[in-house]
């Protein structure tokens, strides 16, 4: 949704390539009907706007940055050194390494700039814990969240009840 609402959510990933992975966090926004913005900003290959997007994020009025990389994965912690924004970080699995690479690039940030990392192509969990940030100042939307919740429980349950016929 990168529709006329001012983006909550900053979805960005270090490269194209890793869209197949991130898109899961795009349908969970658009899910819940997150208004959020979609870029390609790269720690290594752009680094100046890296920095201004960073930067800039918070006083465009996005509120939870999503950042997804893959291999040598310095995005999620660079942007997280830029701003107070709270950042999500997805390691996204490359063809080596099955994204272990990625992982322990984003995941081991030193004290004092914090990265909530997911697990590794987790982007889906990251779309839904950006809405998690933005529900505890929201009502509705933890509503939906519960909703949610509770959908899954359902549908564990008809499982049970598919098993037991
Ligand atoms: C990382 O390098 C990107 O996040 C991507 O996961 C990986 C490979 O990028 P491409 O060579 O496919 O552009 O910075």
């Amino acid at each position: 949704m990168t529709d006329s609402a001012a983006p909550l959510v900053a979805l960005v990933m270090g490269s194209d390539s890793d869209w197949p992975t991130m898109k899961s966090a795009a349908d969970v926004l658009t899910e819940f009907e997150i208004p959020y913005e979609v870029e390609v900003v790269s720690a290594h290959r752009t680094p100046a706007k890296m920095i201004a997007f960073g930067q800039g994020a918070a006083a465009r009025g996005v509120r939870v940055i999503i950042a997804g990389a893959g291999g040598a994965a310095h995005l999620p912690g660079m942007l997280a050194s830029v701003t107070t924004l709270p950042v999500v970080g997805v390691p996204v699995p490359l063809a080596r390494l099955d994204g272990l690479d990625s992982l322990l690039s984003i995941v081991q940030m030193p004290a004092g700039i914090p990265v909530a990392t997911v697990s590794i192509g987790g982007a889906a969990n990251a779309g839904l814990l950006a809405a998690r940030i933005l529900g505890a100042g929201d009502e509705a939307l933890t509503v939906r969240l519960a909703d949610y919740a509770a959908g899954l429980a359902e549908l564990v349950e008809g499982k049970n009840e598919a098993l037991k016929r």
